[in-house]
């Protein structure tokens, strides 16, 4: 008897695409999975609000308010979610147990709880992240740009703390992490200076990166932003700066595909920086007429991304991190719906006959090249998904078990 698998295997190919092998990449491809969607990214340093241009809204219930409830909810959430994991971290979620530490002087002990937790769901890595803002020393919205000498300094001791951390969890996971560098440092009305405040940032990465770190284990990126709310007219770390700081460096760029004018694609930027850089970073995320990050789908845009890391042979060289909070419905089934829609671009990337597309276009075909393309998009994609999910001991629904962690777990959290 031929299952219902088989027949699609069976139908890829006859397009000469091997979906064996497809599997068994798709299972190794590391997606970083963000900690902040559990907890609208509030943190644990004791911020009471957001801040820095960024929002969550939404009030659902059950949102995790401590280490022991978000640990809890990434065991249930990332328990449904295929493929290789890594844990997104960001400094603010430091474990302190009380003591008085600030950020700038934050030490590896801070997130020992974190690898053990790491180690203990079996995740391949954690990747970092300073977190610049929800915090009083964001002066004016401004902090590696602050014309107040203090607060740059804060910052940058913040950040080289960071890489420090990185350097422990790397050794740590036996994996390199990813520093992710991003600072809300902008203003809200025409500025009357667009240099200095750029040239002030620019010293101060200067000085983060004379931090002595292994640059085989700690991966700097910096990530840059059209604008945010409150600082809509200029952002210090735009993606011009970035690109040529990260160029200049040599550390890399991290593209947020929220960050960019709306015509502006990711998938389009991705091969123009392999075409410079060994490593390229992502956040993936989904905007809403703006940098809403709503819940990652599988749409068009995201489908291009994952098409632009599989065809450049560059699953080593993209590292995927996902970026998204949604607080207005049940924030594990939020990071599942995300991670899995990952998960199915990259497969339905792996199941692409690009070898013969690319040579249609080389050829200069674009008749059969067009027809071609049209007629992969209806090959039966959902049944590959459903064998990879199958074998990796997961099913379709993971709505039903969440809700039943929903009724006995969230809802006791008043
Ligand atoms: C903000 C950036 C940034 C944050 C996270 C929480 O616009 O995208 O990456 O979302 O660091
Ligand atoms: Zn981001």
């Amino acid at each position: 008897m031929t299952t219902v698998f088989e027949a699609a295997k069976y139908r890829y190919g006859k397009y000469g695409i091997d979906v064996e092998g497809a599997l068994e990449r798709l299972a190794k491809i590391p997606v970083s999975v963000h900690c902040w969607q559990g907890d609208d990214v509030v943190g644990f340093d004791g911020a009471d609000s957001l801040s820095g241009g960024i929002q969550t809204t939404g009030n659902y219930p059950g949102r995790a308010r401590n280490f022991q409830e978000l640990k809890a909810d990434i065991k249930e959430a990332f328990s449904y979610m295929p493929g290789t994991k890594r844990l997104n971290l960001h400094a603010s979620y430091a474990i302190l147990n009380g003591e008085t530490v600030d950020r700038d002087a934050y030490e590896a002990r801070h997130f020992a709880p974190w690898v053990a937790f790491a180690k203990e769901i079996g995740l391949q890595g954690i990747d970092f992240n300073p977190t610049l803002f929800s915090h009083p020393m964001l002066k004016d919205g401004l902090s590696l740009s602050s014309p107040d000498e203090s607060v740059r300094a804060f910052w940058i001791a913040h950040c080289k703390a960071c890489l420090k951390i990185a350097e422990y969890f790397a050794d740590e996971m036996g994996t390199p992490c990813l520093v992710n560098i991003w600072i809300p440092d902008g203003f809200k009305d025409v500025p009357a200076d667009r240099l200095g405040p750029r040239l002030r940032l620019k010293a101060s990465l200067d000085e983060i990166l004379k931090t002595e770190y292994n640059r085989e284990k700690v991966i700097v990126a910096v990530e840059s932003k059209v604008f945010g709310i409150g600082v809509e007219s200029y952002t210090v770390g735009s993606n011009e700066f970035y690109q040529n700081y990260a160029a200049k460096n040599d550390i890399c760029c991290l593209l947020d595909n929220g960050h960019y004018h709306p015509l502006e694609y990711v998938s389009d930027k991705i091969p123009a920086l392999l075409a410079f850089y060994d490593k390229v970073a992502l956040h993936v995320t989904r905007g809403v007429r703006w940098d809403s990050d709503h819940v990652v789908l599988f749409e068009d845009e995201l489908k291009e991304i994952a098409r632009e890391i599989v065809r450049n042979d560059a699953t080593d060289k993209v590292m995927i991190g996902l970026d998204y909070f949604d607080a207005s419905i049940n924030r594990l089934s939020a990071w599942v719906t995300g991670q899995r829609a990952m998960q199915k671009a990259l497969l339905y990337a792996l199941l692409m006959p690009d070898a013969q597309m690319k040579r249609m276009q080389d050829e200069g075909d674009f008749t059969a090249l067009m027809v071609l393309g049209e007629e992969v998009k209806t090959l039966p994609f959902g049944e590959i998904w459903k064998e990879y999910l199958h074998r990796q001991g997961l099913s379709e629904q993971y709505l039903p078990a969440i809700l039943k962690y929903e009724k006995t777990i969230l809802e006791a959290r008043k």
